[in-house]
């Protein structure tokens, strides 16, 4: 288990000087913004500054418009080619990690309901088996993996369960299409993050961390050692990457809140 950051928490004028005060406080990965590995600038730059660190890259997070069961083929073929791209971006630099999507957020349209034949929920869920099959069979012949993200029901009524985003991945059966686990959604979602947890356990290849009112690990009231032993107990050894607000000025409580779940972790 490793501690990740979003390349945005962290102070810094360019990305290297950012790079380097997310090693100062204690991280081992970063989240790159997907906008920013999207731009053939920027990823350059990254590139170049991540193959001179010993912090290594996570996962991408945002930059594209995340539709992969719009009603629109157009939107959608525009995801799938942004995934793709990324995709291919991300196993340049190593093998196993690549974008995060979600399937929808709510300020979208989204598929009609066909009832009594289908719910809009129903087609939903079978269309991005659809879109996601398309993605692992690219993603496993270019060696990167697509984290899909459950939302919680203030952000997307479509995906915001982890026991639904689970069976999807097992029904897509690919090592390019994981789910990952955000510990802010889940505190809306569900009941028991830790059994949650376990239960999805055999497809989570990523978190987020943030409390249950999103600012830094140890400012509210989400169990983190009850989680991490959950994950511990599945044998989970990818990253957790902070996606959260900051209770304080960043050199101060980002590496307070990596000690605290340094504990919460026990030894690890
Ligand atoms: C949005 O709330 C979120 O959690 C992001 O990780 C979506 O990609
Ligand atoms: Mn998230």
């Amino acid at each position: 288990m490793r501690l990740s950051c979003q390349e945005g928490l962290v102070p810094g004028e360019c990305f290297a000087d950012r790079i380097v005060n997310m090693e100062k406080y204690g991280f081992e990965g970063v989240e790159l913004n997907g906008a920013f590995v999207l731009d053939d600038k920027a990823w350059a730059e990254r590139k170049a500054v991540l193959a001179d660190s010993t912090v290594r890259p996570s996962s991408t997070c945002g930059g594209y418009q995340a539709r992969l069961v719009h009603p629109d083929p157009a939107e959608r073929q525009a995801t799938i080619d942004a995934v793709k791209k990324i995709m291919e971006r991300a196993a340049e630099v190593a093998p196993g990690w690549g974008p995060i999507t979600v399937p929808i957020f709510n300020r979208d349209p989204r598929i009609p309901d066909l009832s009594p034949y289908k719910s809009s929920h129903e087609l939903e869920m079978e269309l991005l088996v659809v879109m996601l099959r398309e993605i692992a069979d690219f993603g496993e012949q270019c060696g990167s993996v697509l984290f899909l993200e459950p939302l919680n029901r203030y952000e997307s009524d479509s995906l915001k369960d982890q026991a639904e985003g689970a069976q999807i991945v097992r029904e897509v059966n690919s090592p390019a299409v994981r789910l990952m686990s955000d510990f802010f959604h889940m505190s809306i979602e569900e009941t028991n993050i830790a059994e949650t947890l376990r239960q999805v356990g055999d497809v989570c290849a990523h978190c987020h961390l943030a409390d249950n009112t999103r600012l830094e690990p140890g400012t509210g009231m989400t169990d983190f050692t009850a989680g991490f032993a959950a994950l511990k107990a599945v044998g989970f050894d990818r990253y957790l990457a902070f996606e959260c607000g900051l209770s304080g000025p960043p050199e101060e409580v980002l590496p307070r809140s990596v000690a605290y779940l340094h504990e919460c972790m026990g030894s690890d």
